[in-house]
């Protein structure tokens, strides 16, 4: 898979969010589905990220993760300027505990979606799942594996909790 280009692209504000990000990566390499992963900031790196969304599809990606907190402006401005699906995780951030994440990510005007996920861990890995189940229906074998995961999932579910 180290070879294979990637179709999935997790970018994040800062390297602090690598911490929650880690998760997405963790799921998509779980699965199988080549990934890359980019620190890209709307705030900090204004032109890296133009250069990002504008050149995604082209590059062969098929879905952008994008994890960012604070004044989280990095999922809806990935999603003003690329027609790919982009999914955003909102970080937990120091002053407010994620809550300004989330509605900074959520709240986007009709016309430009970013599919939105928990704020935190839940979210990196929810949305990790969502690109592999948007992935999947065009890719059998990646079906399989998701199906797989899933039913493991289920499988470790204690019936007790002692
Ligand atoms: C956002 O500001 C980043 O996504 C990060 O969550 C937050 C804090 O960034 P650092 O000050 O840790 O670099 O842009």
């Amino acid at each position: 898979m180290a070879d294979a280009a990637p179709v999935v692209g997790i970018i994040m504000g800062s390297r602090s969010d690598w911490e929650t990000m880690r998760h997405a990566a963790d799921i998509l390499a779980a699965l199988g589905i080549p990934h890359e992963t980019r620190v890209v900031s709307a705030h900090r790196t204004p032109e890296r990220l133009y250069d990002y969304a504008k050149g995604a599809a082209g590059r062969g990606l098929q879905a952008i993760i994008a994890g960012a907190g604070g004044a989280a402006h990095l999922p809806g401005m990935a999603a003003a300027m690329t027609r790919l699906p982009v999914l955003g995780v909102p970080v937990e951030s120091k002053a407010l505990s994620g809550l300004d994440s989330l509605l900074s990510i959520v709240q986007m005007p009709g016309g430009v979606p970013v599919a939105t996920f928990a704020i935190g861990r839940p979210g990196a890995i929810n949305a990790a799942l969502f690109a592999a189940a948007l992935l999947a229906n065009a890719d059998s074998a990646l079906a399989d594996r998701l199906d797989a995961w899933r039913a493991r999932q289920t499988a470790d579910v204690a019936e007790s909790p002692e």
